[in-house]
């Protein structure tokens, strides 16, 4: 019997698929290499079912003998370990992103006297509009909290967008970069209190109370499926804190993160330029707890803030607070720094990666913006907060085109930089 091999994610299932395993079937005995999570986070986008989901599917299928996981995109290991007589794949893959998959998969039957057999591909099948007929569906509050932390288990840098209305929400939603042979999108939004309290026109001293904050992520809840990460500010009172997460938590928020300040909060790219005071570590720990005590899911995320860096207290005063905010229940850390250069930051991730009960560390590289997302990663960041650059570009194209219709008295000249109407009236589908 020849040995067969053929991958797929398998998150969607078409006959497309069924076409390939059977002409593989017609060859031999089949072995389905079924791609990671991780692979398919990586490359593509989240998957909707988990790995274990789609292995189990794969294996009920009808001329599917064996069920393996492919590691990564590349087949060479696996073809390494089987030698397969045959490896079968759907024509599609000889032009574009696919390619240099194909031909390391020939190259290496090459050595065994493997054969790639390549079939003809599925026509009337676009997986990207079955994609976006998923996404029409939308999601339910408990799968979307739920997906942070499956996304910290898949992807080594969990890429997160500020959002502070519906339509930066459908950026951050539907946003896609084809590069390397990669899909790049965010994984998740930001809901800043910065961009939050600045798209209202007022400053952001936590001054915007939690009704408007909830008003702004139900905005974004509606036409959006990523999960939501909250700027709480402080988390404001201890008694207050606990009610808020149950309400977080009801309506499917992943996570809350709240800085370590008291009093009248300024925003900390101020630094010391403005009063700004820290909370004592047990006043701020027992927040913390409270909040983990009071929330009712396994999923939901408190994530502590510490902002020593910020206030000037040090890098010593920042890892002791990382270690008692940990066994307070925190479930990640996030650091914030103010300066141009990440050296502090760098630091404190060393000292970090060596705390015994290590939990996710956030980043949010607004001043040390030169720092490429594979450096934070390899200094050990999980998630990466670009915090406050969707309303930083907007406002400035804003008052540019109010300013050009004050000087000429009329519109004409600033055209050129609009959108056209006809673009605007159907960009949100179902307005026609
Ligand atoms: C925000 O986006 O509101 C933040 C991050 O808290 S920062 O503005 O850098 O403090
Ligand atoms: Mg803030």
């Amino acid at each position: 019997m020849k040995k067969v091999y053929l991958a797929m994610s398998a998150d969607i299932i078409h006959h497309g698929h069924i076409n390939v395993i059977n002409k593989a079937k017609e060859l031999g005995e089949v072995t389905v290499g079924v791609l990671t999570d991780e692979v398919i986070a990586g490359y593509k986008r989240f998957p909707l079912l988990s790995f274990e989901e789609r292995k189990e599917i794969i294996a009920n299928l009808k001329g599917v003998d064996h069920v393996i996981a492919q590691e990564t995109l590349d087949y060479v290991p696996n073809l390494q370990k089987l030698k397969p007589d045959y490896v079968v794949h759907g024509d599609d893959w000889k032009t574009g992103e696919q390619r240099c998959v194909r031909e390391k998969v020939i190259e290496a039957l090459r050595q065994w006297g493997g054969k790639l057999v390549e079939v003809p591909y599925t026509e009337g099948v676009s997986i990207t509009q079955l994609d976006e007929a998923v996404h029409k569906i939308g999601t339910t509050p408990q799968s979307r909290m739920r997906r942070l932390r499956r996304l910290l288990e898949i992807k080594p840098l969990v890429r997160v967008l500020e959002a502070h209305n519906g339509l930066t929400g459908l950026i951050a939603e539907k946003t896609k970069v084809q590069k390397d042979g990669k899909l790049k999108e965010f994984d998740a939004m930001w809901i800043s209190s910065l961009c939050d309290s600045t798209a209202k026109g007022k400053p952001d001293i936590e001054l915007v109370d939690l009704t408007s904050r909830l008003n702004t992520i139900n905005d974004v809840l509606e036409v959006t499926t990523k999960p939501i990460i909250l700027d709480g500010d402080t988390g404001g009172q201890v008694e207050h804190f606990a009610f808020n997460v149950k309400t977080l938590e009801r309506l499917g928020v992943s996570a809350i993160i709240i800085e370590d300040k008291i009093g009248l909060k300024k925003n900390s790219l101020f630094g010391t330029e403005v009063q700004q005071n820290q909370d004592s570590i047990e006043n701020f720990s027992r927040k913390i707890s409270e909040g983990k005590k009071a929330q009712v899911t396994d999923d939901f995320m408190i994530i502590a803030r510490i902002e020593s860096l910020i206030l000037n207290a040090g890098l010593d005063d920042a890892l002791k607070r990382a270690e008692a905010y940990i066994a307070a229940g925190a479930d990640a850390i996030m650091i914030h720094s103010k300066e141009k250069e990440p050296d502090e930051i760098y630091a404190f991730c060393d000292h970090f990666a060596k705390l015994p009960n290590r939990v996710p560390l956030v980043v949010v590289p607004s001043s040390y913006n030169h720092v490429t997302e594979t450096e934070l990663m390899e200094a050990g960041a999980n998630i990466v907060i670009y915090a406050n650059h969707l309303i930083r570009s907007a406002y400035p194209a804003m008052l540019k085109t109010a300013q050009s219709i004050l000087e000429h008295e009329r519109s004409l000249e600033c055209s050129e930089n609009l959108m056209p109407i006809k673009e605007i009236l159907t960009l949100i589908p179902g307005g026609k």
